[in-house]
């Protein structure tokens, strides 16, 4: 819905990501309208696609719209089957569905509406009355870093109703799980995090991008970034502590500027000095989105909807996203356990680096849970920046595989949406994403062949020429 005359307001969807993708929404929120009866919603169980749940499910009460919502790992045939037989008459998948529309086309086309709110590399360009694709990709926005499945599922609900822009917070904090934040909010996530701040629903200020007790404590345990010689070695993190001249017990909040950007400017450096491309290091500091709503930061929500989620514990990630009381003593206490397991991946990977194949590099672990992560945060700040990233984790008798690259060896041409799905699909699994980080499950047999056709495919992309097939 947008003004009748004139310029359009700050938040409308013209506005926020351009008329062709706008009419795209408001096609899917019409849809939607006309089709009554309980919708099933379908999102990825990780803190993008569950954040996205908080606002469709939020959005569809305030409508007066029954859901059944489940939080799932991978679209396979298994689930698609099951809808097509189950015939939902609406169902609407988030973060996911653009790179299963193979499996997702035939439930439209059994006869029910079904409404696409992702951001992957999408397999076909098809939208249409029966299968609405809304998917930046499709119009021009980088779906990597300008829109995930929750700001995707945000716009949605701003379609359905321009009162939703209160849960511009939940788009932000999906973002924050799919690493957008980066560098800065780009593109339409930026116009989104300033429409939600002129309305007063955030509060963006530069800080130090540090979490804990205290700047000894924030230091230690530090993840995000990932401090190589200092995150989990106490005399180290006290030492370059006393060099900035800095309290070890002084809260993160209570650091004034002039101390804030000496310690920025001495972990920068540190990271720098480890190989840690700029663009990173330069995370030492980062833009704090305030939600005064909740008291927390939108990487703070992230991190509770992320790490409940991965435990399995979809209701209570969902509750975080919603708000829910209960549900964020529980969420606190997985995110602390996360937070350590992604530590303790990350230093055990620092004493026994990724094995070096010819374009990639790669290493197993058992813990399924933050495999993904330690890959994701390994391939920035702890191993060599040569070579993007390939890690396997086991998974239902097969094998889990996460794909990570940095930005900048996207640049040189790396595209795993691309090696994930093709290698993965030659050992008959399946794959796919985004360039930097895309994902696969292969059978158990077939990881030695996977590994030498993702190797051979990451580098013809590195070499410029076109991947073997
Ligand atoms: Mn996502």
């Amino acid at each position: 819905m947008e003004p009748p005359e004139g310029e359009p307001g700050p938040a409308s969807l013209v506005r926020l990501v351009g008329t062709p993708m706008a009419r795209r929404l408001e096609l899917a929120a019409r849809l939607f309208d006309r089709t009554p009866g309980l919708a099933r919603v379908l999102v990825d169980a990780d803190a993008d696609g569950l954040s996205a749940a908080g606002a469709l499910v939020t959005a569809l009460s305030r409508r007066g719209r029954g859901y059944h919502l489940t939080a799932l790992r991978g679209l396979d045939a298994k689930v698609a089957g099951a809808l097509a037989e189950d015939k939902p008459r609406v169902l609407i998948t988030s973060d996911v569905g653009s790179g299963q529309a193979d499996l997702l086309e035939p439930v439209a086309d059994a006869g029910s509406l079904v409404i696409v709110l992702d951001h992957h590399v999408p397999l076909s360009q098809r939208s249409d009355e029966r299968f609405v694709q809304v998917n930046g990709h499709l119009f021009g926005v980088d779906g990597s870093s300008e829109l995930c499945g929750a700001s995707t599922a945000f716009l949605f609900a701003l379609a359905l109703d321009p009162a939703n822009l209160d849960l511009a917070p939940l788009a932000i904090a999906g973002a924050i799980g799919d690493r957008q934040h980066v560098g800065g909010f780009r593109g339409a996530t930026r116009r989104i995090l300033e429409a939600a701040e002129a309305a007063g629903d955030l509060h963006v200020r530069r800080g130090l991008n540090l979490e804990g007790a205290d700047l000894l404590d924030a230091l230690v345990r530090s993840n995000d970034p990932f401090l190589p010689g200092i995150t989990g070695d106490e005399a180290e993190a006290r030492r370059l502590l006393r060099e900035v001249g800095v309290r070890p017990d002084l809260p993160v909040a209570d650091v004034d500027e002039g101390s804030a950007r000496a310690l920025a400017s001495r972990l920068a450096a540190h990271l720098l000095s480890h190989g840690v491309d700029a663009l990173y290091a330069g995370e030492v500091t980062t833009e704090r989105v305030e939600i005064p709503a909740r008291g927390m930061t939108a990487k703070e929500l992230q991190a509770l909807v992320n790490s409940a989620g991965r435990a399995g514990e979809h209701a209570a990630a969902v509750g975080v996203a919603l708000g829910q009381p209960w549900a964020f003593e529980r969420a606190r206490a997985r995110a602390e356990a996360y937070r350590n397991q992604v530590r303790d991946g990350l230093l055990k990977l620092a004493a026994h680096p990724p094995t070096k194949l010819r374009a990639v590099q790669y290493f197993d672990t058992d813990d399924t849970l933050v495999a993904a992560a330690v890959a994701g945060l390994g391939v920035i700040y702890l191993f060599d920046p040569a070579y993007p990233v390939v890690c396997f984790s086991p998974q239902n008798g097969g094998w889990k595989v996460s794909t990570r690259a940095t930005r900048r060896q996207a640049e040189r041409g790396v595209d795993f949406s691309v090696a994930a799905r093709r290698a993965a699909e030659a050992v008959g699994g399946r794959g796919g994403g985004h360039p930097v980080a895309s994902g696969a499950t292969i059978p158990k047999d077939g990881r030695e062949r996977f590994l030498r056709e993702i190797d051979a495919i990451v580098e013809g992309q590195l070499a410029g020429a076109e991947a073997p097939a």
